[in-house]
């Protein structure tokens, strides 16, 4: 049998699971909150961060992976996190969390602003080293995702897609989309070949992404 593309990415072994648990178990700090590029700290180590749509789980997956229930604000209302905000986890390396896109209950102008913020954020930043792309579990890949995930192609930012909210599915449901992710995916060269499946309230797939992350160099 050939492995399908898109495959889910394999369960870390000892080593890199112990990797990414001292890398999250050791300091994470909110540096600041960005609200326009002059504002970027220092391009002095690799980043990595979170894109996703409007109420995804970005906030809420950084929490999980930082085992910190309020470290990145996390919220019912779409359109939270309004700032690209900064965080130190080790000492080599930020991770961000981005505002989400496709919001469209927002003022105009406002959404305007964090709209053109993120994209010059996800074109112009050379340290940036994976993207990491939140789909929702239920939902799939959207049209607003895929101008983003256009825009990764033509950067040439590596992206990987993570699933969120698996909790909410069942399997033949989370397969089923996950088909039609995968599908999407076929189209973009900068798209990593594999994906990670998560839920930040059961805690799934957040080891992986741990490992993942702490792999990256
Ligand atoms: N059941 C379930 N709910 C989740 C999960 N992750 C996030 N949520 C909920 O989804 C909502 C949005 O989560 P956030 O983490 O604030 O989403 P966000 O992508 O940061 O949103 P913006 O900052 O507005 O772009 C919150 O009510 C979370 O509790 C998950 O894995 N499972
Ligand atoms: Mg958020």
């Amino acid at each position: 049998m050939t492995a399908l593309p898109f495959p889910l990415a394999p369960e870390p072994d000892d080593f890199m699971r112990e990797r990414g648990r001292l890398l999250f178990a050791g300091p994470v700090d909110f540096v600041k909150g960005v609200v326009a590029m002059p504002g970027l700290p220092p391009a002095d180590r690799i980043e990595i961060c979170f894109a996703g749509r409007s109420n995804v789980g970005k906030s809420s997956l950084i929490n999980a992976l930082t085992g910190r229930k309020s470290l990145a604000r996390a919220s019912n209302t779409p359109g939270r996190t309004q700032e690209i905000n900064f965080f130190a986890l080790g000492d080599h390396r930020y991770m961000v969390d981005l505002p989400g896109y496709g919001y469209a209950e927002a003022p105009v102008a406002t959404v305007m602003k964090w709209q053109a913020l993120l994209k010059s954020y996800l074109q112009g930043r050379q340290t940036l080293r994976r993207a990491f792309v939140l789909i929702d579990s239920r939902h799939g890949v959207k049209a607003v995702d895929e101008e983003i995930l256009t825009l990764l192609d033509r950067s040439a930012v590596t992206f990987q897609v993570v699933m969120t909210k698996m909790d909410k599915l069942s399997r033949p449901e989370r397969e089923k989309n996950l088909d039609q992710v995968r599908a999407a995916l076929a189209k973009h060269p900068a798209a990593f070949p594999e994906i990670v499946m998560t839920s930040s309230e059961k805690g799934d797939g957040v080891e992986t992404l741990r490992a993942i992350i702490a792999g990256l160099e």
